[in-house]
């Protein structure tokens, strides 16, 4: 199955995201990513035999990250990988934070963090930019998602799903 772990918005923020998408015009062959498909892919994990996800789940649950404020505020197209995104250009300490320990845990190489939701897809000629009414987004959990490729659109399933800490907590 492949696998990622990634951040999930919440209907209102996936709602402004849309709005936001909506400015945008993409020539036809390109295509909108629906809006319950919205996500910042947090690791990338790919492939992986069906018994490792117990192992990923452990990863998952074990992780000690506050919450956190991301706030996507510029629409960009990325020519190479044909994608029109919704880019949050500060990563806020959090983000950081959990980005690093989970890409650890896994083993992945160190990338450069670039969070992004990706609004459209196959899309080769650069749209007109648009400038962004900032998205905030405020992030209370992660979550491993499966990814069932094959359709006109990727298929996602939300397998599990932990929480951030709430650090106003007990105080
Ligand atoms: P995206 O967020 O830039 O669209 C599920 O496939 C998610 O993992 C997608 O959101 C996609 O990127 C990301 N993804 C797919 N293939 C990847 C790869 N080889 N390396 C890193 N991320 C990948």
């Amino acid at each position: 199955m492949r696998l990622f772990f990634a951040l999930w918005p919440d209907d209102d923020v996936a709602r402004r995201l849309t709005q936001a998408a909506r400015k945008v015009k993409i020539e036809g062959r390109s295509r909108w990513v629906a809006a319950k498909n919205y996500h910042v892919t947090l690791a990338f994990v790919g492939e992986v035999p069906a018994m490792k996800l117990a192992v990923l789940q452990q990863i998952g649950r074990s992780l000690r990250v506050p919450r956190f404020t991301l706030v996507c505020d510029s629409i960009e197209f990325w020519r190479e990988s044909k994608v029109v995104v919704a880019v949050a250009r500060a990563a806020p300490a959090g983000l950081v934070d959990l980005w690093t320990k989970l890409n650890d845990a896994i083993g992945l190489p160190p990338e450069r963090l670039r969070a992004h939701v990706t609004l459209a897809r196959k899309v080769t000629q650069a749209p007109v930019p648009q400038a962004m009414s900032p998205v905030v987004w405020r992030a209370a959990n992660f979550s491993l998602v499966r990814s069932d490729t094959g359709g006109t659109e990727s298929a996602y399933t939300v397998l599990d799903t932990w929480s951030l800490l709430d650090e106003t907590e007990n105080h």
